[in-house]
């Protein structure tokens, strides 16, 4: 066992920690206040392999591992969380499409989703079908060599701004296994976007419903087999889980980093708020919740990583506490600010509201008790 990061690792981490620091950092509050979604930063995020992280190298990707990719996601969500996050779905969708593409679906969008020139979204979650992913109702019912897809998707990140579309929907009967996936050009005719979503965080990014009338799909644009659809929908998302653990890891990183540094500079009561022993208390405890969430979040990164039979109830237990924690932290940070921490022109208060919805999304965090207590109970 080896707790430390490799040579590669920490040049990873550098170069994640630069783009953080140049590229995000110093526009993340006016992203969020503007609700400006940064294609242009994520097509540079692109040109240094940051969009298919672990896409395999045989695909054009970089075929990192999911243990390197969280140490990167990690860095890069200390700059700016909600594009990182962005990022990380962007990079589930390549994912899925390189690993269950047909050649012909790859050779279309393979390289522009590698690169960062198209963007794509995952279009799992309908209106009564949120936690119950599984019963789902969208449909597409095979026509020759299309399929014609109706239904609608709720929640969608990215959508109206992205150019690819993964979407689960049903070909067959009731369930799980009657669930299939495609990819989908995001402009296809019978495609329409409702406004973007007016949220509390995550505004770096639109959230739209996305509604499909007789929309016709190339058959051949089907990931996998059709019945193979939640199936697939769900390996994506164990890694999803493992990167949305790591957004909230860097963020609440960055926010006991300021927290810190505020301490030693403010003084009340003719004393600086370091010397509080309270105040010590806390920042200890946010650090040890730190540690704790980042190494089960490696841990349920490198289970993944060797295929281990309990992989995906390790990265539920990594959602589940690092984002409970990674928000707590953040919570804390705002506190030592005292009323500083509230308003918008310190960043405490963004930390708080990008990192609330991570214990919702992805499964939420009531969802990965579930599973987590399956698999225990199972035992
Ligand atoms: P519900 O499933 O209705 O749950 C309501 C409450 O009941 C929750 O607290 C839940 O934990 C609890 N609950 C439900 N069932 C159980 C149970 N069996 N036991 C105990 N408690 C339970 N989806 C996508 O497909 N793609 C995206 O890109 C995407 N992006 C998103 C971005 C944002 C900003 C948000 C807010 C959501 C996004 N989602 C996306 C959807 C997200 O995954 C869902 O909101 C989430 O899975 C929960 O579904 P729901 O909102 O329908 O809540
Ligand atoms: N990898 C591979 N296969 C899996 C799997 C995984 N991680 N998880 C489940 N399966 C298989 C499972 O083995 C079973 O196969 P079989 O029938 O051959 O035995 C099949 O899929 C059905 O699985 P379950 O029986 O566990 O399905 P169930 O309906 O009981 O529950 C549950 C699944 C609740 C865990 C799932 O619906 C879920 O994860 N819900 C939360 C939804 C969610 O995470 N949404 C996130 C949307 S994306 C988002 O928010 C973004 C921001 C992008």
């Amino acid at each position: 066992m080896d707790f430390e990061l490799s040579d590669e690792q920490r040049a990873f981490a550098a170069l994640a920690d630069d783009f953080a620091r140049n590229e995000l950092e110093p526009h993340a509050a006016d992203w969020d206040r503007d609700h400006h979604f940064p294609i242009e930063t994520l097509h540079k995020a692109g040109g240094l392999g940051l969009c298919a992280l672990y896409t395999p190298e045989s695909a054009g990707g970089l075929g990192l591992s999911r243990l390197d990719a969280s140490i990167i996601f990690e860095r890069l969500a200390m700059g700016c969380t909600s594009t990182t996050a962005f990022l990380t779905i962007h990079n589930m969708v390549t994912w899925m499409v390189a690993s269950a593409g047909r050649e012909e679906t790859w050779a279309r969008w393979g390289e522009g989703l590698v690169g960062g020139r198209l963007l794509g979204s995952y279009c799992l979650t309908e209106p009564n079908a949120g936690s119950d992913a599984a019963a789902l109702r969208s449909s597409a019912l095979r026509d020759g060599d299309q399929y014609e897809l109706n239904g609608s998707k709720m929640f969608i990140s990215g959508a109206g701004s992205t150019q690819v579309l993964v979407v689960m929907a049903r070909t067959g009967g009731e369930g799980p296994g009657g669930i299939s996936a495609f990819a989908l050009d995001a402009d296809s005719p019978g495609i329409v976007y409702g406004r973007p979503e007016d949220k509390m965080g995550w505004n770096s990014q639109p959230t739209r419903t996305v509604t499909f009338e007789r929309v016709r799909v190339p058959a051949n644009q089907l990931l996998g087999q059709e019945g193979e659809g939640f199936k697939l929908a769900m390996k994506g998302l164990d890694g999803g889980r493992i990167n949305i653990a790591s957004c909230s890891v860097g963020t609440a990183q960055q926010a006991l980093n300021k927290a810190r540094q505020y301490l030693q500079e403010r003084s009340q009561f003719g004393r600086k708020l370091a010397e509080f022993q309270a105040l010590q208390f806390s920042i200890a405890d946010m650090a040890t919740e730190l540690v704790a969430a980042r190494q089960l979040v490696r841990l349920a990164a490198s289970r993944l990583d060797a295929g281990h039979p309990d992989a995906t109830t390790y990265c539920a237990m990594a959602k589940r506490f690092a984002t409970d924690a990674g928000f707590k932290v953040c919570d804390q940070a705002l506190q030592l600010y005292g009323g500083y921490g509230y308003i918008r022109e310190y960043p405490l208060e963004r930390y708080l509201r990008d990192t609330r919805v991570h214990r919702i999304l992805e499964g939420t965090n009531e969802i990965m008790r579930l599973l987590i207590a399956r698999r225990v109970l199972a035992e």
